[in-house]
């Protein structure tokens, strides 16, 4: 019998060969080859504990761990805490590898957000698949304007969870409005549903920050 293509083969006691090509699905223990990621994702965590502000918000992110594949995306996403067990106030960051999750990097520099936010109250267990939703878009490439794509972030705040995802550039309406688009179907939103786009960035005193409803 030809057993070459076993897929359901998980023998612990048959190491690879070293020419071998043994993946995840072959042998999960003794895998050889790894599914690449297009991007190298980092992923980045934040308790500040109490009301962030700006000064102290770059002290408080703590780089947890890359990802270049998708093995060790699993491996990362099994074993860390779940959206809905996070402390109120802490945030989960993935962004692609050299950009940090904050206004200030060059990348996001003139970019902005879109945020959804969704009551506690009626979305506690199904946060975690919102936010495995938004991440899976993000690494596995999906929005047609991927290079765009910077990074997103899950925040556990009292009343609500927010999922933000963050984009390159705030000035071209055309594209906001097709990842905005993109972000609701992936989440599978209703049509109708309030998503807002944000530019990154202060507004000036007694001005509101502009906005772009999706
Ligand atoms: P937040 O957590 O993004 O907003 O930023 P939220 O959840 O509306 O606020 P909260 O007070 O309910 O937690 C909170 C604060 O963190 C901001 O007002 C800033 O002071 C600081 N901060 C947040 N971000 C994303 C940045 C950043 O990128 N750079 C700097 N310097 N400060 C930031």
């Amino acid at each position: 019998m030809d057993t070459t293509n076993n897929t359901n083969n998980t023998n612990e006691d048959a190491p690879a060969t070293i020419d071998s090509v043994t993946t995840v699905f072959h042998d999960r223990i003794n895998y050889t080859v790894k599914h690449p990621l297009q991007n190298t994702w980092t992923l980045w965590f934040d308790n500040p504990g109490k009301k962030a502000n700006s000064q102290s918000w770059s002290q408080n992110l703590k780089e947890v761990v890359s990802m270049d594949a998708v093995e060790d995306f699993w491996g990362v996403y099994n074993n860390i805490v779940k959206v809905d067990r996070l402390d109120t106030s802490s945030n989960y960051h993935l962004f692609k590898k050299g950009i940090r999750p904050e206004w200030e990097d060059a990348a996001n520099a003139n970019g902005g957000k879109f945020s959804i936010q969704f009551p506690r109250n009626k979305t506690a267990d199904t946060i975690n698949n919102y936010w495995l939703h938004t991440i899976l878009a993000m690494i596995g490439e999906q929005f047609t304007h991927e290079d765009q794509i910077c990074g997103g972030v899950v925040s556990v705040r009292k009343m609500f969870f927010r999922i933000a995802l963050w984009i390159k550039s705030a000035d071209n309406e055309e594209i906001i409005q097709s990842i905005g688009r993109q972000l609701k179907q992936f989440l599978e939103m209703p049509a109708n549903l309030r998503m807002e786009f944000t530019p990154h960035g202060e507004a000036a005193p007694g001005e509101k920050p502009i906005r772009t409803t999706i």
